[in-house]
This record gives structure tokens, sequence and C-alpha cells, in this order.
């Protein structure tokens, strides 16, 4: 069956990868899965059609015959336990693996996301030079605990998994302010996300929509 997910038209970042489609790419291509793409406007996601599928108006969303899920960790997940490749067989890893990925979800990505807000939307705010550092060091706390965790390791527990392609994918998003490197082995260890070939796949897929012209 066809998979088809969605996509920017035009991603804000001009195709760094951000954009949480690129999260399913990868995890598609981790698989072996090929998918179609359906590119949609800021105006389109918020139209009836687009909210049929996600009923909060956003990107991306996963379709697979009658099946539609919008969430990136529902639908990576459903992609693990679907393919081989994501997930260990065993079942206590499995369990494991999966909750990298709901700590990547909630532990990790919501004071980043606080931290790209801040910047984003606040910086004109007269309270905004005084509030940053402090929503900076929210992001601190879990990436020091996190960094600890992993220590020597290349991945969070044992081999590659969906826990860590979240993972690696939810610290991308600090790259832009540079508080990725206060933490070399973060840093090494999204750049081994990166430099997975399944990765590269997705990334240029998604650069390619955003270098088109017209
Ligand atoms: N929790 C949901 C999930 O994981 O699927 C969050 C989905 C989400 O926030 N989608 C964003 C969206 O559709 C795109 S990824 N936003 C449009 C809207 O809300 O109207 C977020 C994103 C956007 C831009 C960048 N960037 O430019 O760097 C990075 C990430």
């Amino acid at each position: 069956m066809t998979i088809t997910i969605t996509a920017f038209e035009r991603s804000p970042d001009r195709g760094m990868g951000l954009a949480r489609d690129t999260r399913v790419r990868w995890a598609l291509e981790e698989v072996g899965q090929p998918y179609e793409v359906r590119l949609v406007s800021f105006a389109a996601m918020k139209e009836p059609a687009h909210l049929k599928l996600h009923p909060f108006g956003k990107i991306p969303t996963y379709e697979e015959g009658d099946l539609v899920l919008f969430e990136t960790g529902s639908i990576i997940l459903h992609i693990a336990e679907h393919h081989p490749g994501l997930l260990p067989n065993d079942a206590n890893a499995r369990a494991r693996a999966i909750t990298w990925m709901f700590a990547a979800l909630n532990t990790v990505e919501p004071p980043i996301l606080e931290l790209a807000n801040a910047k984003l939307l606040e910086s004109d705010k007269p309270w905004s030079k005084d509030r940053l550092p402090l929503v900076a060091d929210r992001v601190r706390g879990p990436l020091k605990q996190l960094s600890a965790r992993l220590g020597e390791a290349d991945w969070l527990d044992g081999a590659f998994s969906a826990g860590d392609l979240m993972m690696v994918h939810v610290l991308q998003r600090l790259k832009p302010s540079g508080l990725l490197n206060e933490f070399p082995s973060l840093a090494a260890y999204v750049a081994r996300g990166e430099a997975r070939p399944a990765y590269k796949r997705a990334f240029a897929a998604q650069l390619e929509v955003n270098t088109r012209k017209g």
C-alpha cells in the first residue's frame, strides 16, 4: 500500500531538515519503505481537507490505505512496529527503545521548543533579554543528564533504534543556537545520526523540495 506523508510546501528553515517531516522520512528510509509526499502551504494546513487528517492543522501526516495518522511519535512508532530495522526483537529492549522515543518527545523536546519560540516570537519584548538565559538553562539540564547517560556509547541503548532517531532529530533543533556544542558527546551523537545513509537520503529529499525553483 502506498504511504503518503505531508510536508511544508516551503519550510521556514529552507531545507535545514528541522521540520518534522524529516524524522518521518528518515524512519521510512531506515526501514526501506518508499513513500510519496503531498506538499501543503500554511494556508492549506488550516483548511477542512487537511484538518480531517490533522486536527491541529500541522504537518506531517501519514496515510496508508484507510489509516491516517498524525503526531510524529505515533507515526514513527507505527513504522517501527510494522517494519524491521528500528526496534529490537527482545521485548524489554523494544520497550526501552520506545521509552527513549517518549523521553525525546516529552522530556527533551519541550524546553528546546520553548527556547526556539522565545528567540523567534519574543525577542522584541522588553523582558526577553532576562528570560532567555533562564529558558536556555532549562534546556541544559536534560542535556547534561542525557549526555551522562549516553557516556561513551554510540547509541542510547545498544543498537541504533527509533529512540535514537527521535532523539537525534529533537537535538538537531538546537544546532542554530550553538547550545549543542556545549555538549561534545551529544554533538557527536547527532553527527553519527546524520552520517547514516538513511538520514542523508531523507535530508536530501526535503532539501530538494525546499530549493526547487518556482
Ligand atoms: N507534536 C507534533 C508532531 O510531532 O508531529 C508537532 C507538529 C508540528 O509542530 N508541525 C509543525 C507545523 O506544522 C512543523 S514542524 N507547523 C505549522 C503550524 O503550526 O501552522 C515544526 C518546525 C517548523 C519550522 C522549523 N524551522 O523552520 O526550523 C522547525 C520545526
